[in-house]
């Protein structure tokens, strides 16, 4: 197919077009935000968001993403094709201007409502330019259309022809990533399978496919109930304390439509909110997010005081979201649409917050009224909350008033503090096994860094009751020795340490243990890890050594990439103890390795994901330890809570 055609390569007229695509790979991260595995998997979503565009305007409804054995990914829609008719002026093809032009997508696109493709999406081209070869082919009036690029979009490899004829129409695009460009283009199936899951809950009614042709995988997503399912995915391994309850309205004067579901459940003391607009995840909210609150707490606080159901104050919108999932998708007109923050995921739009206030105040306190059962467990869950909110202020205050002081609390005969009171600097080190913990409390700085070891697996939270958990003892001691308290009366400015780090075997206990201590946290001190202060301290896997003049010469190793270059600077005679865990390193090794900053690696835990962390908690905690062991064993970014390896000093 290559051999007979002529190259074209691109003209005077095409240099900036040009300038556009090499613009993309000299700073590829401007565009996809990093090199890295999320950048690459950006590749796809370019390419996904504008099939999915397409059928949110109205044509196809099945989406098929394919990893392919080669290392490429392509995407098939059943849309109508994308224009491939000459423009007379320019002598190309939208088809063309999609694939070279940078933002190009949208100005064909005459959609209502944008997605990510339409709205801040870099589109098509940006894939093309980070590919080393990219292959459409389009059904459409009839024919099966072909053309070709290579070489980043530098080169075009076959210009674009009819190659057959079909009764089909649809766009197929098929690209392989650029080596030189990314760390790894090694697409991941659990990366794309909850991409496509995600998008067919916010999708109902359009089918998304997942194959991976290197493993013979292959998963379909198809809900006809969307933002119902949803809830019950994320909240399958909670307790349901009222059913799922869905909304939905377009407003007639801004053309704004809105999607809500929501439920509550048992012994869940945070909030899950997620947002979308137009199909893109509004991770920061904004308005839409805003409008919800403000009207669901008032919806339940009138229905509760019409019903004569308060003692007295009124609910606080912290009690009122107790224990609550809700997901709020918005389609906005493009005329409407605003976004603010660096990475634009709040929305600004004004028109949003008073729409979806109106429209949760109105529907919610209806099916309160209509629904008085569930009403009234509801209600009860709320003035638990208050309430227990109310005593644990009074607990806090009276602490306060009596003559018992910070330093008094009674710490546990298992920790080994920190001698300063400077909370900020000090560091907790959370260890598994006392013999780890003692070569730790050797190695720490005492001045600053307090070791807390743990006997055994911690309790898993995720199944347990809050009274079982509160009378757990490791768990006590975590709580007291934080000394924030937990839950909703969790106060991130009590905490008295600044970096809490989980130290572990770098095996699947560790991995296991982790996870756990991690769920205990994400369910019970939340903002203990979305304002960064937990950490996992990564321990080395290699020890290259020798004994040379008296003198050791040595290299720690903390991954097998780096197993080579440490050889070569050790020198010939060099000798390599691979550590199993912890306990193999004496005190000194620990130190120098794991716990002093100037030499250790930490990875901070952030919470990028919410979606994700739910589902992976989900998978983690649920009862098939089967699942939950493979994915422990796959995952090398630990326990569904997304990871970055802050910088080795
Ligand atoms: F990303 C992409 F451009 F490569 C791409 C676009 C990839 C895939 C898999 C699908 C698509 C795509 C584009 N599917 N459907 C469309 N639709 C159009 O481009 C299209 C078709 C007709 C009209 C029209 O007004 O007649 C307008 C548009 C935007």
């Amino acid at each position: 197919m290559d051999s007979k055609k002529t190259n074209t390569t691109y003209t005077a007229d095409d240099i900036h077009v040009l300038q556009g695509l090499q613009g993309v790979r000299k700073r590829p991260a401007m565009y996809i935000g990093s090199t890295n595995s999320a950048g690459l998997h950006h590749l796809v979503w370019e390419i996904v968001d504008n099939a999915v565009d397409e059928a949110l305007s109205g044509y196809g409804d099945k989406i098929t993403v394919t990893i392919h054995k080669d290392g490429s990914c392509s995407v098939l829609d059943e849309g109508r094709g994308i224009p491939v008719g000459l423009n007379k002026e320019t002598g190309k093809s939208a088809l063309e201007l999609v694939f070279t032009e940078l933002h190009a997508g949208g100005k064909f696109n005459s959609a209502v409502y944008k997605s990510a493709a339409g709205l801040h999406g870099v589109g098509a081209a940006v894939t093309n330019a980070l590919s080393v070869w990219l292959d459409v082919t389009i059904y459409r009036d009839g024919g099966i259309h072909h053309m070709r690029f290579k070489d980043g979009g530098s080169v075009i490899e076959n210009p674009l022809e009819q190659i057959g004829t079909t009764k089909k129409h649809g766009s197929f695009v098929r690209f392989k990533p650029d080596p030189q460009i990314f760390s790894t283009v090694d697409f991941k199936w659990d990366t794309i399978y909850n991409h496509l899951q995600e998008s067919a809950f916010l999708m109902k009614g359009v089918k998304f496919v997942c194959v991976d042709e290197r493993t013979n995988q292959e998963a379909e997503f198809y809900y006809e109930n969307g933002l119902e399912e949803f809830i019950n995915n994320t909240n399958q391994n909670k307790k349901a304390l009222t059913p799922v309850i869905n909304f939905e309205e377009t407003d007639n004067e801004t053309e704004i439509s809105t999607e809500i579901a929501l439920q509550y459940c048992y012994e869940d003391y945070n909030e899950t909110i997620f947002s979308y607009v137009n199909n893109v995840r509004t991770k920061d909210g904004g308005t839409h997010e805003a409008g919800f609150r403000t009207g669901i707490t008032r919806a339940i606080n009138d229905f509760a005081e019409n019903n004569k159901l308060l003692r007295g104050k009124k609910l606080e919108g912290s009690d009122i979201r107790e224990g609550l999932t809700a997901v709020i998708a918005l389609k906005i007109p493009e005329g409407l649409l605003q976004f603010e923050g660096q990475t634009k995921g709040k929305l600004g739009t004004t028109e949003a917050t008073s729409v979806v206030q109106n429209l949760i105040y109105n529907k919610f306190t209806y099916y309160l009224t209509e629904n008085k059962e569930i009403a009234m467990s509801i209600i009860k869950k709320c003035t638990d909350a208050q309430a227990a909110r109310l005593a644990a202020r009074k607990a806090k205050e009276e602490a306060r008033s009596s003559k018992k002081t910070k330093q008094e609390v009674i710490l546990s005969d298992k920790l080994t503090p920190a001698q300063s009171k400077n909370y900020k600097k000090n560091e907790l080190f959370i260890v598994e096994g006392d013999s780890a913990g003692g070569s730790a409390k050797k190695g720490r700085d005492r001045i600053y860094q307090a070791i807390l070891p743990l006997r055994g697996k911690p309790l898993n939270t995720d199944s347990v009751s809050l009274d079982k958990m509160l009378h757990n003892e490791e768990f006590a001691t975590i709580i007291n020795t934080i000394g924030a308290g937990f839950g909703q009366s969790f106060d991130i400015e009590e905490i008295k340490y600044g970096k809490i780090i989980i130290m572990t075997d770098a095996d699947t206990d560790g991995a296991h243990i982790q996870t756990l201590l991690l769920t205990f946290f994400y369910h019970y001190m939340r903002p203990l890890i979305t304002s960064g202060h937990v950490y996992i301290a990564v321990p080395p896997l290699y020890r290259v050594f020798k004994e040379a003049d008296r003198k050791v010469i040595q290299e720690y190793v903390w991954d097998d990439q780096g197993l080579e270059a440490a050889k070569k600077k050790v020198g010939a005679g060099y000798k390599i103890s691979r550590y199993k865990g912890l306990g193999e390193m004496d005190a000194v090794q620990l130190k120098e390795t794991t716990m002093d900053p100037r030499s250790r690696m930490l990875i901070q835990v952030s919470i990028d994901d919410p979606f994700l962390v739910e589902k992976r908690v989900g998978i983690l905690m649920g009862r098939d330890s089967g699942v939950r062991r493979k994915w422990v064993e796959e995952n090398v970014d630990f326990n569904g809570v997304d990871t970055f390896i802050e910088e080795v000093k």
